[in-house]
Order: C-alpha cells, then sequence, then structure tokens
C-alpha cells in the first residue's frame, strides 16, 4: 500500500478545469467492458493552464485524444491514480478518453460491478474513477449522456440516467440504448444498470399536473414483493409537494433491485439503486421493521431529488449537508405517515445507541469532518443521525413556517449549485432575519455536549429558575470546545399533571413575554448558549415539576435534578409523550447502573417495586399508543447502558438487564400476558399504524414473558410461531423462543431455515437472528454459520447481518477469552481482499477497546495491531484501525 494520504477541509480549491457535458459509450462484454468517454472541458479559473488531473482506479487505458487527435504519450502521464494531460489546450477543448474494465472482477461494488449475471453501477462517493478517468469531485457538474451497448438476451433492459431517447438493435444480437439526463449532475450521481429485470410500473400525477411513469426493476419472480415499495413511492412524492413544495422533475423515475450493495440505497439521478432488502416486502416474508425501513429509505433517496441532486455538495466534507438533511426529512415523512412520538424516540435510541459512542471515541468527528483518508469511511451515524438532528435545532427554533421560508431560500439561491454547509445555515437565518449565535459550532466540534440543570422555586416571587451549564468533552484533534448554542424546549407541569401556562422569562438581563400571538404558550424553546446561563419563569404559582428538552429537542445528555419522584410523575403525567417515554428510560438507566454496580460488588439483586408500578400502570393504559407502551416498557440497550459506565463490563450489564427483564414478566405475568393475547393479529396483515401498534406491543410482551423460560410460556410462544400468519408474529416468536438455549430453539431454528430456505432475505435474518444470541460460546456457533451454504462472504447484506450482528452481541463479541475478537480479526483481513468498505465498517467494531478491562484491552489491541500489520490492507480499513490504536 503507498502510504494513505490524508485530505483536508482547509485546503479544498476550486477545480482549475469545468465540465460542461459528459458523453459516455459502454460497450458491455462478458469479461471486458470498453467505455468512452467525450468531455468538453472549459477553463474553471480564468485562463488557466495547470495540468489537468483526472482520478483512475484499476483502468486500463485504451486511448486518449484532444480536438480528436491522438495525444502523444510525452504529453500525459499515468501512475495508478491519476491521469496527467500535461499542457491542456486553452479555452475550450475536447477530451476523449477511452479505458478498458472489468466488472466481474470488481468484487468492491463500486464502480461498475456485476451482481447475479446483472450489469450496476455505484459511484458514490468516489466509485466513478473505477469507470473512466475523471475529475471525480462533487463540485464539476456536467450535463450527461450515456449510450449503452450490450448482448440483447443477456442484457434486455438497459437503463441510465434521465430520459431514453433512442434504442435499438444492433448486428450481432446486440442492442443499444441512449439516455439522456437534462440536468447537470456530479458524477457520483452517474447509473448504469443493464441486465434481465422486469419491472412493476405505476404513475403519479404531480401538482402542476405533469405525469410521471414509475418503474421498479427486479428479477422477474421478486415483483409481486414491490407492491409496498411503489407505495411508499407514490407517498413520498405527494409529501414532498405538500410540506415543502418540491415537484419531480423529469417524467420518469426508476428504481433497480439488486442483491448485492454496499450500503441501504443510492439515489442516482433518476435510476435509484436499492439493495433488496430495502424494496422487496410480502406480508409472509418481511416484518413490520422491514415494511418501515422501505417506507423511510424510499423516501430518503427520492428525497434526494432535491437535497443532494438539484442541490449537491461542493466537496465531500459538506456531506452532511445532504445527508443530514435528507434524514430528516425522511423521519418527517415517516412520522406524519405513522405515529410522530414512536418515530421520534426510535429515532432518539438509534442516536443514542450508535451516535453517542461514536462521539465518544477514537473515530469521533464533527457532523463535518475535517479530514479524511477514505470518504467512505465517513458514511457515519454522526453525518447522518447527528446531522439530521441539527437540521431539526433550525426547526425547532423557527418553527415549521420558518423552516419551510428557509428551504425555499435555500432552494432559490442554489438550485444547480454544489455548495456547503454554511449556505444552508444562511438561507435558515436569513429567511427568519436572525442570528444564531455559535450555531456553526455544530459543524466543527465533535462529542456529544452534557448539559447540567438545577432548579429552584421561589414561592414568594412566584418565580421558577433553571440553572444551566454545559461541557463539550474532548475530542482526538479538538482538546478545547467552545460553548454551543443549545434549543431546550421546556415546560412546566403543575401538581396536578397539566402544563402551567407560560407568560415571561427573565434571562441574560433581559425580560421576555412568552406567547403565541397573545395566546398563553405551554412549551418554550430557551436558546442556551453560554457556558452556563440562568432562565427565571415569572408568574409561577406553585413549585413546577419541569419536562425539560421536549421532543429531544438537541442531540445532547441531559443531566438534571429531577428527583426520583419527578421522574415517575413525569412518566405519568408529562403532556409531551416524549418526554413521558424518557422519564422511564431515565429511571431504567439509573436504575440498571445501580444493578450493575450490586452485581459488580457480588450483591443480591433486587427490583425497584416502584419501578414495576410505574410499568404496569403504562402497561395498562387504555389511553395510550400501543406501540409507545411497546417502547415505553423496553429496557435501555445495553450498548447504552455500556456507554455509560465508567469500565464498560459486557457480562455485568447482560447479567442486570436479564435479571430485570425475568423480574418484571415474573411480577407482571397477567398484565403481559392479557396484552400478549389480546392484540393478535385477527384481520390480514396490513401495514397501517393500528396494526403495528398491536403487533408491536404483543410481541414485546411475549419476549417478556418467554424470557421467564417457563412451560406455559414457551408454550405460547411455540403457538404463536406455528399459528403466525405474517413475518412480524413468526420472527418475533422465534427470536423470543431463541432466547433459551435447548431443543425448542433448536427445533424452532431449524424449522424456521426449513420453511424459508428458499428465500436469501429470510435466511439473512435467520443468520442475524444467530448472531446476536447472548449466549456463552455463541463465536463457535457463528463460525460454524461462515461455512453455511446460504453464506456468502461477497454479499454485504449477509455480511451484515452474520458479522455485523455478532459484534453487537456484547456476551459473544466481548467474550473474555477474546475468542470473538479473534473471530473478527480474521474475518476482517479476508473480507478487505473482498471489498474494503464492508471489511472498515466490519473492523470498526473493534473502536472502543479502551472501553473495557484490561484483559479486553489487551485482546482487542492484539487483534488490531495483527491487522495493521497485515499485507496489502486498504486505506479503509487501515483508516480505522489505526484511528483506533492512536
Ligand atoms: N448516498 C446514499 C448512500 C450511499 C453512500 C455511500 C455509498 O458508497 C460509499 C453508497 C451509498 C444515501 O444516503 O442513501
Ligand atoms: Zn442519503
Amino acid at each position: 500500500m503507498d502510504f494513505p494520504k490524508e485530505i483536508f477541509l482547509k485546503d479544498y480549491k476550486k477545480p482549475d478545469y469545468l465540465f460542461d457535458t459528459v458523453d459516455l459509450e459502454f460497450q458491455l462484454g462478458s469479461d471486458e467492458t470498453i467505455v468512452t468517454s467525450k468531455i468538453a472541458v472549459s477553463p474553471g479559473n480564468e485562463g488557466t493552464s495547470s495540468p489537468l488531473v483526472l482520478h483512475g482506479r484499476d483502468l486500463k487505458l485504451l486511448s486518449i485524444k484532444v480536438n480528436g487527435t491522438e495525444l502523444k504519450s510525452d504529453k500525459y502521464t499515468v501512475d495508478p491514480r491519476h491521469l496527467t494531460i500535461l499542457t491542456p489546450p486553452a479555452g475550450v477543448f475536447n477530451l476523449e478518453i477511452v479505458t478498458e474494465i472489468y466488472p466481474q472482477l470488481n468484487t468492491s461494488l463500486e464502480g461498475l460491478y456485476r451482481t447475479t449475471g446483472n450489469f450496476c453501477t455505484q459511484c458514490e462517493a468516489e466509485g466513478f474513477r473505477k469507470i473512466t478517468y475523471f475529475q471525480d469531485r462533487p463540485d464539476v457538474m456536467a450535463k450527461y449522456t450515456c449510450r449503452i451497448e450490450g448482448d440483447k438476451t443477456l442484457y434486455p433492459v438497459l437503463l441510465s440516467n434521465g430520459n431514453l431517447i433512442k434504442q435499438g438493435d444492433l448486428e450481432g444480437g446486440k442492442h443499444y440504448a441512449l439516455w439522456e439526463d437534462p440536468f447537470k449532475k456530479p458524477c457520483y450521481l452517474f447509473a448504469l444498470v443493464a441486465g434481465q429485470y422486469e419491472c412493476r410500473e405505476g404513475s403519479f400525477v404531480t401538482c402542476s399536473g405533469r405525469k410521471v411513469t414509475l418503474r421498479i426493476w427486479t428479477p422477474a419472480e421478486d415483483l409481486p414483493k414491490t407492491s409496498h415499495a411503489m407505495y411508499s413511492l407514490k407517498e413520498a412524492m405527494k409529501w414532498d409537494e405538500e410540506v415543502f413544495g418540491l415537484e419531480y422533475d423529469l417524467d420518469l423515475f426508476n428504481i433497480v433491485v439488486t442483491p448485492d450493495f454496499n450500503m441501504g440505497a443510492m439515489e442516482n439521478k433518476s435510476l435509484n439503486v436499492f439493495q433488496s432488502r430495502l424494496v422487496l416486502a410480502s406480508p409472509e416474508t418481511a416484518t413490520d421493521g422491514d415494511y418501515a425501513a422501505i417506507l423511510g429509505v424510499i423516501g430518503h433517496e427520492y428525497f434526494h431529488n432535491w437535497t443532494g441532486n438539484r442541490v449537491t455538495c461542493r466537496d465531500w466534507f459538506q456531506l452532511t449537508l445532504k445527508e443530514g438533511l435528507t434524514v430528516f426529512r425522511d423521519q418527517e415523512f415517516s412520522s406524519d405517515l405513522g405515529c410522530r412520538t414512536v418515530k421520534r424516540i426510535a429515532d432518539v435510541s438509534k442516536l443514542r445507541s450508535y451516535q453517542f459512542p461514536q462521539d465518544a471515541g477514537p473515530m469521533a468527528h464533527p457532523i463535518r469532518p475535517h479530514s479524511y483518508i477514505k470518504m467512505d469511511n465517513f458514511y457515519t451515524v454522526t453525518v447522518y443521525e447527528k446531522g439530521a438532528e441539527v437540521v431539526r435545532m433550525y426547526k425547532t427554533l423557527f418553527g415549521a413556517s420558518g423552516f419551510r421560508k428557509g428551504m425555499d431560500l435555500y432552494f432559490q439561491r442554489h438550485d444547480g449549485q454544489a455548495v456547503t454547509c454554511e449556505d444552508f445555515y444562511s438561507a435558515m437565518c436569513d429567511a427568519n432575519n436572525a442570528q444564531l449565535p455559535n450555531f456553526l459550532q455544530w459543524y466543527s466540534q465533535a462529542g456529544t455536549p452534557t448539559v447540567k440543570v438545577t432548579s429552584a422555586y421561589d414561592a414568594s416571587s412566584q418565580t421558577f429558575s433553571l440553572k444551566f451549564s454545559q461541557e463539550v468533552p474532548p475530542t482526538p484533534g479538538q482538546p478545547m470546545k467552545e460553548p454551543m448554542f443549545i434549543p431546550v424546549a421546556v415546560g412546566l407541569v403543575d401538581s396536578t399533571g397539566k402544563d402551567m401556562p407560560l407568560t415571561s422569562i427573565y434571562s441574560d438581563g433581559i425580560l421576555r413575554t412568552v406567547s403565541n400571538d397573545g395566546q398563553p404558550i405551554f412549551t418554550t424553546v430557551l436558546q442556551f448558549n453560554k457556558k452556563e446561563e440562568e432562565f427565571i419563569f415569572n408568574n409561577v404559582p406553585e413549585r413546577p415539576v419541569p419536562s425539560l428538552l421536549r421532543g429531544y429537542s438537541a442531540p445532547i445528555r441531559l443531566d438534571s435534578d429531577l428527583t426520583e419522584s419527578d421522574l415517575y410523575f413525569l412518566l405519568a403525567n408529562d403532556s409531551d409523550e416524549f418526554n413521558r417515554w424518557e422519564a422511564g428510560q431515565v429511571l431504567a438507566r439509573k436504575l440498571m447502573l445501580s444493578l450493575v454496580a450490586d452485581f459488580q460488588q457480588q450483591k443480591t439483586l433486587a427490583l425497584n417495586p416502584k419501578f414495576v408500578d410505574g410499568l404496569r400502570a403504562i402497561l395498562r393504559s387504555t389511553s395510550l399508543d400501543k406501540e409507545f407502551i411497546a417502547k415505553a416498557i423496553t429496557l435501555p440497550g445495553q450498548g447504552e447502558i455500556m456507554d455509560m459506565m465508567a469500565v464498560a463490563d459486557p457480562d455485568a450489564v447482560h447479567a442486570v438487564r436479564t435479571f430485570i427483564k425475568k423480574e418484571l414478566a415474573s411480577q407482571l405475568k397477567d398484565d403481559l400476558l392479557a396484552a400478549a393475547t389480546s392484540n393478535r393479529s385477527s384481520e390480514a396483515y396490513a401495514f397501517n399504524h393500528d396494526n403495528v401498534a398491536r403487533r408491536a406491543l404483543k410481541n414485546t410482551c411475549l419476549a417478556y414473558l418467554t424470557s421467564m423460560n417457563e412451560p406455559d410460556v414457551t408454550e405460547l410462544a411455540l403457538k404463536e410461531y406455528n399459528s403466525a400468519t405474517n413475518m412480524t408474529d413468526q420472527f418475533a416468536a422465534l427470536a423470543a423462543l431463541s432466547q433459551n438455549p435447548g431443543q425448542v430453539r433448536d427445533d424452532a431454528l431449524l424449522d424456521f431455515y426449513n420453511k424459508w430456505k428458499h428465500d436469501y432475505l429470510v435466511v439473512s435474518k435467520w443468520f442475524a437472528l444467530q448472531a446476536t444470541l447472548d449466549i456463552p460460546g455463541n463465536v463457535a456457533n457463528v463460525r460454524k454459520l461462515l461455512s453455511h451454504p446460504a453464506f456468502d462472504m461477497r454479499n454485504p447484506n449477509k455480511v451484515y447481518s452474520l458479522i455485523g450482528g455478532f459484534c453487537g452481541s456484547p456476551v459473544s463479541f466481548h467474550a473474555k477469552d477474546g475468542s470473538g475478537y479473534k473471530f473478527l480479526g480474521e474475518v476482517v483481513l479476508q473480507l478487505d481482499k473482498i471489498n474494503p468498505q464492508v471489511a472498515s465498517r466490519m473492523v470498526s467494531a473493534f473502536s472502543r477497546w479502551r472501553r473495557y478491562d484490561e484483559t479486553r484491552q489487551a485482546l482487542a489491541k492484539a487483534q488490531l495491531e495483527m491487522i495493521i500489520s497485515a499485507n496489502g490492507l486498504s486505506e479503509n480499513v487501515y483508516e480505522i484501525a489505526s484511528k483506533s490504536l492512536a
């Protein structure tokens, strides 16, 4: 490996040359593909005479012409990563480059590759350079045409971006298609698909009356499983018009399904590519979780058409400009189509379980990183999910209509451009005549801020004070931090459980009236942007219980002086449902941490009866949403608790969580049984909130009950498994049974495999379930599954299910004898030869090795050192491994 080069945001320079049009021609062959690229080049900077440096990887250069004349070999240089034209002509000129590539050998799944006989591309972030020599950077935007030639029988379907201009037959059993995309785009949005597909066709009439043809392409046998995806696409198109006034801009929108794909999906202009799991669904084979993921990701990719494609990123450091914003938009879309509180809870849980640990580890980076070695390593929960939280804060501050004004101004100013996060910030602030001091720190400072709050009530002056202080922890390369701008949504709850009307607040020496057009308000957003600040509420007739950070108004850790009884009060009464859930989670986290300490001191574990009572009241509620109840009775994950410990102790956390689960199950058995049996599906499967909520509650209760491992509940779970009419119920029952080692579990797992071995997506679930089993010695089982005939190391989805699932299970992965670490070390090296992007996602599981005890530290470190000293390591894995060891 050449010594990997780090790239810095501060070094950004505009491109020396612009590409105005790009005409591509692909001759698809069974062994090699010939790519001809004709580019109209113009100088980017007035009168530039610098060499034109093009990126390229794994390409065989066949010829290069400038203005129609073959370029002599002394006029250019080629190295493994570049083609440099030493003295390009002044002014506008035409460049023609012919390369040969080998898609069937491309297992990295970036650039052009073969998958089950078909051709597919993936160009984000820097895959286009594996197709042809190019200025592979997002601020080079051009209009493209794409002509594809190939065997008509092998590749009857030929697709690219934009509109189909021409197609026809050629000699030798070949045919061609010519596509033209009228919109300028960066090369990372280019796509080509060729192969044997059938399509489900639908249509959508836009708000201006244009009829758009919608096509979802899959192998013929999967067509029946595309109806939910088609529904999701139409809903997304309608939603973007209604909520943001954004209309689709072409007459055709294609989605292609592929089994082999590194990420979830890709927003190529008018030709989205999806991994199968995020399109294909039927009630029998997909769970409610799958249906929800499909809705969200179809929405996400479609929404990119405006946030990402029409307005794109100047450089890859700005990735959150399109991803944070588009995740925020897909979250809102799913909220509007389902239940807002439940969706918010799911999103916040994801942030806490995955992003908080990243922000506290060696890979911590701001939502806009300052540097990278491999951009692929920065498609992270920080850029995506924390980025979405940052966008959400604008909405919290400016309200829905202020946020919309900001979006409108953003598109008005930047349609057709490649821009920066500051451009988005300016559009938001300018549209609302606002200044948000320190807000931009969210883009440049890593680490999760901790906000401490203390409260005081003064009866004589009828004032209630909240004193805030904030601390942003040091992160790699950033030892000192500035205060952040933190919007804190607050309500005050009176002793009857009602929100108090808020009238005026004193802060910063200024008295502010709080009202909405003269109407009292019940939640106000405090703008906390200093190291310390006090806010005093006036006209507060009695000591309230403050409901802080309502709706989780900022991505921070909150440390308040609320007492246990305040938290139980909020759990029972808060009008902000998110904070009701949150109160329960705070109580559960405290309980789990104190029991972990007891466990470590070998004390007998006992469950606080108030906690049981609190959950019983929630479980018995007839007014709360059923999916909300399911969430509210679910304990924080093991990772979340480990993250809060000075030294993470997976065994103790696992033992405590299992103890609480069983104890709750036995103390709440009757209520759990009632909920599990009264919420069975009575009708045919439908993916609507009501039905999803019933299933969620039933299956959560079933998992609790089965954890007791008693014959009556095992029998119940078996009955649920056998009588299930949809995958949600069937898989939930199987997962419930799988908690307990023994014959029943082994039989059920085998039965499930035999039922579903013909369906690779269901088999992936089966792999994931076994990988995540928190049972001692599971390493050996997972190792065995690596050689299962259905497993394939070249398929990312299977790797994520089996290896990724395994790394997420604390007990087996962190086995004290190091067997889990050793297993992962071996797999990473094997994977790296096949697919560096996937290998580097897997090696990330080691990155927090310093969080564990000394024995585990030494074992994990040894694996990282073994990996980093391996020959021919990819830059992807090198970056994660070396930063983890630094
Ligand atoms: N932009 C896509 C996801 C994606 C990102 C990176 C990829 O390769 C490194 C591929 C796809 C999205 O946000 O959906
Ligand atoms: Zn995206």
